[in-house]
């Protein structure tokens, strides 16, 4: 299990309004984090496993920093790439879907080329920006781990 956290960008801040508004909502939250820039915007919390038959599932808990509310109705994807072998069977944009009556989870399933270590990077996309990475050993073929 990974936990990472994300920073929102200038650039991200000055071109999507929705941006500003989820700035100022969370600085309203927390009345020490006033600074404009480099506040953090997401928490995601990355699960990977191995399910057996080269398939990985992903779940991932986005939650918003302090008040740890969940953060629905988000667009968010995964790409996959083998540690030993980079960009050579990358794969992605892998979107992940909202898990029914499970608020701010999100999880997708999908399969990877070969035996090895991968790594999942996670990126949200709206309502705001944030990325985390998560690694999963992919070992035996027919193995459920
Ligand atoms: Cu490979």
């Amino acid at each position: 299990m990974t936990i990472a956290v994300a920073v929102s960008g200038v650039a991200f801040l000055t071109t999507r309004p929705e941006g500003r508004a989820e700035a100022a909502a969370s600085a309203t939250a927390h009345p020490d984090s006033s600074r404009p820039t480099g506040s953090i915007a997401a928490v995601l919390d990355v699960k990977a496993r191995h399910v057996g038959n080269l398939q990985v599932q992903i779940e991932v808990q986005a939650v918003s920093p302090g008040t740890y509310q969940p953060i629905t109705m988000a667009r968010m994807v995964a790409w996959t790439d083998m540690i030993a072998m980079p960009t050579s069977h990358r794969q992605g944009p892998i979107t992940l879907m909202e898990v029914p009556g499970k608020r701010g989870t999100y999880s997708a399933l999908t399969n990877v080329p070969m035996v090895g270590e991968y790594d999942v990077r996670i990126e949200l996309q709206q309502p705001l920006p944030a990325e985390a990475h998560e690694r999963v050993d992919v070992q035996t073929v027919g193995r459920t781990s």
